[in-house]
């Protein structure tokens, strides 16, 4: 056993909003649409946009709320987008300041000095920019010594990280590695989209992985991680920066996320049970060995039905607790929100799994156990 999850750090928006308040926003914007293009909708030259519903949310997805980083541009419905000014290069840029903001919490909870981290990983679904790397500029915010790079690997962002941060321990490139990653939803979320407007939400989390002999009380060791993907264009963002050399394309709908739900729904369960399941197997572990199984929150169905895989009954609350209700889908973070939250009731030898799945098709598993 090399390497250890330390400590976990977490940034929460500010600003929460509810499933009422979403729909009201959308279904303002269905009504004006539908309102203005009456006459072509009426000649049959143009589809009547359907309203979204409160209901329907909750009950195909289990999200209740979720966390924004600009309420008000995201629900006015004559913007529907957030307002994120952009900054000067002598400040911060904002990907950076929430992950140095869950960095430090993660930090301060091992007793972490941040020049004793030898590398950061920055690790999300899309970056604000290409270069120069995020990861750097967070690693010069703390004064961390070492290396730093970015990585994609969209909702598999985080857990993909570890994984790269436990070779770079095994390889003795560095000792303590700090791994960010900021989730900034809602800056490619189509809030005019019906299919996807309910699902994203933003956080930011930090995961320390460091040397075994580095452990502080209560941290976790990594067991073992494996990592699995599948081309898929069901889950799809054509953003990037190639985008400007096809004027007529530039603002099309596919420049944000789009996605197949129900395909996405029943292609990626079997493909993450079946991951862990042989993992598991080749690990020597059962079912009865797992004390809590911290799952991607994209879908509480989805999550019932794969922890029913896995364990071989219904999950409870405790076995594989949600954050989904209160965040909504979180893309990477969203396992490792629900690991912040739900373990520090754990005994020591207790064993869990940190789980995500989504784009790419990408799937990641990082099997931990509390140490003593
Ligand atoms: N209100 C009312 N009705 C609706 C709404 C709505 N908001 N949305 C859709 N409907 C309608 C549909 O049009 C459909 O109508 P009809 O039957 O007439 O065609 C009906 O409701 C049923 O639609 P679905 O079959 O799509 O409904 P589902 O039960 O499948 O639920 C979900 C839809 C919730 C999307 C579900 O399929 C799901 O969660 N699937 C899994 C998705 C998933 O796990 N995705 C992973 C994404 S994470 C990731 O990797 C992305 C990373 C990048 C992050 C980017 C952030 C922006």
């Amino acid at each position: 056993m090399t390497a250890v999850i330390s400590a976990t750090g977490l940034w929460t928006p500010p600003n929460s909003i509810t499933n009422t308040e979403l729909v009201a926003s959308f279904n303002a914007y269905v009504e004006r649409y539908n309102a203005e293009y009456a006459t072509e909708i009426a000649a049959g030259a143009r589809q009547a946009l359907q309203p979204s519903s409160v209901a329907f949310i909750e009950k195909a997805s289990g999200i209740k709320h979720r966390y924004a980083l600009d309420k008000e541009g995201s629900l006015d419905v004559n913007r529907m987008v957030p307002r994120i000014p952009q900054r000067p290069h002598e400040q911060i840029s904002l990907m950076a300041e929430v992950s140095v903001k869950a960095a430090k919490q993660a930090l301060e909870r091992a007793g972490r000095d941040p020049a004793d981290v030898g590398a950061v990983i920055c690790s999300c679904s899309s970056l604000q920019r290409p270069y120069p790397a995020l990861a750097i500029e967070v690693q010069n915010e703390l004064g961390a010594s070492g290396f730093g790079y970015d990585m994609n690997v969209a909702c598999s962002s985080a857990t993909f990280a570890i994984q790269n941060a436990t070779d770079i321990i095994r390889a003795g490139h560095a000792r303590s590695v700090l791994v960010v990653n900021p989730e900034l939803c809602t800056g490619h979320l189509n809030f005019r989209d019906r299919d996807t407007h309910f699902i994203f939400g933003d956080a930011a989390v930090a995961i320390l992985v460091e040397h075994v002999d580095m452990a502080p009380p209560g941290a976790w060791t990594i067991l073992g991680t494996r990592l699995k993907t599948v081309f898929s264009n069901n889950i799809r963002n054509d953003f990037g920066f190639l985008n400007r050399g096809d004027e007529a394309h530039r603002d099309d709908p596919d420049k944000l996320i789009t996605q197949q739900g129900r395909k996405v729904f029943k292609e990626v369960i079997p493909l993450v049970a079946e991951m862990i399941i042989e993992q598991m197997a080749t690990m020597d572990l059962k079912p009865s060995d797992m004390r809590r199984l911290w799952l991607h929150q994209a879908n509480s169905n989805m999550n019932r039905l794969i922890a029913e895989r896995v364990l071989g009954h219904e999950a409870s609350q405790d076995e594989a607790p949600t954050v989904l209700d209160v965040y909504g889908n979180t893309a990477g973070a969203g396992s490792i929100i629900a690991f912040h939250h739900h373990n520090a009731d754990l005994k020591a030898g207790d064993k869990g799994l940190i789980c995500s799945f989504g784009a790419g098709y990408s799937a990641g598993s990082i099997f931990v156990q509390k140490a003593g």
